[in-house]
C-alpha cells in the first residue's frame, strides 16, 4: 500500500505519520506514505496556488496548473487512484474504506480556499470523498482520517487480524463497554460477570451489551444488517 498526499500544508502530516499505528505500519514497511507540497509544483516566483474566481464572488480558487503538474509527477511510473477530499464528495464509510485498502496506490488531494478549478476534477480526479456534513478548512484532516482508516485494513497492520474482524461496524454492531483496574471507581464496580472467569457468560454479556448500545444509539445499523 502506498499513499501520496498533496497539500499546501505538508507540515501538518509530520507527527501524524510518525505516531501510533500509522507510524508503526510505515516503520514495518507495510505502508509507504509521503506528503508533497503543492507549492513545489508551481513555476512562478511567488509559488502561488490560488487566484480570483472567474465570474466574481468572494474567496479564492486553487489554480489548475500546480495540481496538473503534481499529478503528472506522482504516479507517472505506475497506476494510481486519485481522490479529491471535498465537501461535495461521497460520504466515507467502512465499506468505502475497505474498497480503498484493496486499491493499493492512492493519491489524496487536499483542497483549500473555496475549492479547486473544476478542470482539475474533470482531468485527473477518479473519486471525490467527504468525511461528513460539517465544514472543515481544507482536506488535510479528512486525508488523515482516510489514511488512518485505510492503514488499519492493510494485512499485518493491526497485530491480530482477529481484532479487526471483531471490530465495531465489521459485525454491524457498536462496541460493548470496557473495564480495567481498579475494580471500583467513584463508587462504581466492574460488572461481576467480567470477573467470573466464565468465558461463555462473558461473551454472551458482551454481545447483549453491544446489541443494547446499537439499539439505543444507532438503530439504523440494525435495520441495514
Ligand atoms: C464555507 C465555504 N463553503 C461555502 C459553501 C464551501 C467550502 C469550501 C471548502 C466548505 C469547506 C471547504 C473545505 N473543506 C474540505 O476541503 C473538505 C471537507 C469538509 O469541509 N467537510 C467534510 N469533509 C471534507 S473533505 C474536504
Amino acid at each position: 500500500m502506498r499513499i501520496d498526499v498533496v497539500t499546501i500544508f505538508p507540515g501538518l502530516f509530520g507527527p501524524f505519520l510518525e505516531t501510533s499505528l500509522v507510524g508503526k505500519a510505515r516503520a514495518a514497511g507495510l505502508v509507504e506514505i509521503e506528503a508533497w507540497d503543492l507549492r513545489d509544483f508551481t513555476s512562478d516566483r511567488h509559488r502561488s496556488v490560488d487566484d480570483e474566481p472567474y465570474g466574481g464572488g468572494g474567496g479564492m480558487v486553487m489554480t489548475a496548473p500546480p495540481w496538473l503538474a503534481a499529478m503528472d509527477r506522482i504516479g507517472a511510473d505506475r497506476s494510481v487512484h486519485r481522490i479529491l477530499l471535498s465537501p461535495q464528495g461521497d460520504r466515507l464509510d467502512d465499506a468505502r474504506v475497505r474498497k480503498l485498502a484493496e486499491v493499493g496506490d492512492l493519491v489524496l488531494m487536499c483542497g483549500r480556499y473555496e475549492g479547486i478549478d473544476e478542470r482539475v476534477r474533470e482531468l485527473v480526479v477518479d473519486e471525490e470523498l467527504s468525511i461528513g456534513d460539517y465544514v472543515l478548512n481544507g482536506g488535510e484532516v479528512a486525508a488523515m482520517v482516510v489514511i488512518e482508516a485505510v492503514c488499519r485494513q492493510v494485512p499485518g497492520v493491526v497485530g491480530l487480524a482477529d481484532s479487526v474482524e471483531n471490530e465495531s461496524f465489521r459485525n454491524g454492531l457498536l462496541d460493548y463497554p470496557h473495564y480495567t483496574r481498579p475494580p471500583v471507581v467513584g463508587g462504581l464496580s466492574v460488572p461481576e460477570v467480567l470477573r467470573s472467569g466464565d468465558h461463555k457468560a462473558i461473551s454472551e454479556w458482551r454481545r447483549r451489551m453491544a446489541l443494547r448500545a446499537t439499539r439505543a444509539k444507532r438503530p439504523d445499523l440494525l435495520d441495514e444488517g
